[in-house]
């Protein structure tokens, strides 16, 4: 093979052994990142808002896997390089190459907020091992007819080097399998601590007769996840602690113990994104378990000062809030969700739920720190990226059955879907197919206003193509806006519209 051929195939290969080296690294300390990840968390923190809204759309929930897939492909294409580099005798330059992409991934970690001199190992780490691979498979393609069996001190030097790197390796895989697995394990066992009266179960779930319509709880599996973390945080509760401090007379820190001990209480909430399209799926509703909000920041005594609550987060994440918004409703720490301990993804051990509120100025999961600040003082992570500071979710409401495009068999069937505003409540769906008049839908029972409810019409369509509308009046009495506003500042505006083909 040419050498530069084989500089392409041995380019990625090297930094390919390098990236894993450093992710394996990582999890010998729980501060460091993987490089990669460190460079993820970096594009994330500084992508225009524009753009997180365009691959929100684009792929959803998988924006994570992606950004990672393109960040390995930009990473491959300039390792190719590098190899092509090394193999024609330009390996200087090659070095440089990867050490300006350690450098990149260690700047990257650096910039973490936790981060010290020592979480550049991965990086520094990374670069070495991919330099170390590069040599190594250079010398492979060398002539070796000259069958030395002695061992040069370079033979050995190599071989301790590989022996050492491995065994870093090994011991790192399974440090980050055990840290992961006993998380898991540890959550298992929790019992999650009893409300003093359990709220009332909805009865028959209108979704059971009604094929495509959203159940009344969306599950934890299907409930969406939206946050700024490439990996999930593994927080043990032995090493957690819940502080509330800033502008208050008694600043605090619970335990975990401490803070399951407390009164808790059920509520029935929808959550929403704020990046959530008309007709869009970023919203769920659960039952959530949780201490009273309120309770907890009066026993803090905020100073007449604060007129914000920042929920910050174990990787740096805050979201922040009118301290006027405890108003009474049932705003909480929560350690529950549909009656069981609150998932990994979805804020394991302790998370802020604020009924009426987008997630973004909110809901912030693996929740560490509470704080009593001023809105002149201090923002949340996405107030500086361009999205409102105050921000209470929209009335909205959605068509989930039929589906948009559908071709469907004549006769009867139903339309129906969900609408929610929270903490309003929804008073009336209303459904308009083609051009004839608004009919109202049928609503399930109102549990509480700070949940969705579902709604369906019966329909016997004539053969051909249709358009259907959705538009949801809320609990005081306000249609939901027809004109469409996009996601950005502070959430969409709309009336879903739907079209579908009736088969002869
Ligand atoms: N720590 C942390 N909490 C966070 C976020 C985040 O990026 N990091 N995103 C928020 C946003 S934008 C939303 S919409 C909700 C989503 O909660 P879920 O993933 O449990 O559905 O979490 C909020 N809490
Ligand atoms: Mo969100």
């Amino acid at each position: 093979m040419k050498a530069r051929r084989l500089g392409s195939l041995y380019g990625p290969l090297a930094t390919l052994t390098g990236v894993s080296a450093g992710h394996l690294i990582a999890a010998l300390n729980s501060s460091w990142a993987s490089p990669i990840v460190s460079l993820g968390n970096r594009i994330i923190d500084h992508v225009p808002s524009e753009v997180k809204t365009l691959v929100i759309k684009l792929f959803g929930t998988k924006d994570k896997l992606v950004l990672i897939a393109s960040i390995l492909v930009v990473v491959f294409v300039i390792s190719i390089f590098v190899g092509r580099l090394y193999m024609t005798g330009k390996a200087r330059m090659a070095y440089a190459v990867i050490a300006l992409m350690s450098l990149a991934a260690g700047g990257a970690a650096l910039l973490d907020a936790r981060s010290d001199l020592l979480s550049l190992t991965p990086a520094f780490f990374s670069g070495a091992v991919s330099i170390y691979a590069l040599r190594w498979l250079g010398q492979q393609s060398e002539s070796h007819d000259n069958s030395d069996v002695v061992l040069s001190r370079r033979d050995l030097l190599k071989t301790i080097g590989i022996i050492g790197a491995v065994s870093i390796a090994a011991t790192g895989a399974a440090r980050l399998l055990a840290q992961k697995a006993s998380v898991q394990v540890e959550r298992i066992k929790i019992a999650l601590p009893k409300p003093l009266k359990f709220l009332a179960r909805p009865p028959l779930d209108p979704a059971l007769s009604t094929p495509g319509l959203s159940t009344f709880y969306t599950s934890n599996e299907e409930f969406y996840r939206i946050d700024t973390s490439l990996v999930i945080p593994n927080i043990s509760t032995d090493d957690w602690t819940l502080e509330i401090v800033g502008m208050v007379e008694n600043p605090r820190t619970f335990t975990y113990a401490e803070l399951s001990a407390r009164e808790v209480f059920e509520l029935d909430g929808t959550i929403a994104c704020v990046s959530n399209e008309v007709g869009g799926d970023l919203v769920g509703n659960a039952r959530w378990l949780g201490v009273r909000l309120d309770d907890l920041i009066r026993e803090a005594s905020p100073t007449s000062e604060a007129d914000q609550i920042m929920g910050y987060s174990q990787d740096g994440f805050a979201a922040g809030f009118p301290l006027a918004t405890l108003d009474g409703r049932d705003a909480m720490i929560a350690l529950g969700m549909n009656d069981e301990v609150l998932p990994l993804a979805h804020g394991f051990p302790a998370r802020i739920i604020v009924p009426g509120l987008y997630g973004y100025v909110s809901a912030t999961k693996w929740l560490t720190r509470i704080e009593l600040t001023r809105f002149d003082q201090k923002h949340g992570y996405w107030i500086s990226r361009g999205w409102s500071e105050r921000a209470p979710i929209k009335t909205q409401s959605r068509i989930d059955t039929p589906l948009n495009g559908g071709e469907l068999p004549p006769g009867t069937l139903a339309i129906a879907g969900v609408a929610w505003a929270p903490i309003r409540g929804i008073s009336k769906v209303e459904i308009r197919i083609d051009n004839q008049p608004w009919r109202t839908a049928t609503l399930s029972p109102e549990f509480a206003k700070t949940t969705w409810r579902q709604w369906w019409i019966d329909w016997s369509p004539e053969e051909g193509t249709h358009l259907i509308s959705v538009r949801a009046t809320d609990g005081d009495g306000e249609l939901q806006p027809e004109d469409y506003v996009p996601v950005e500042p502070n959430g969409a505006e709309g009336w879903h519209t739907i079209q579908v083909q009736v088969l002869k």
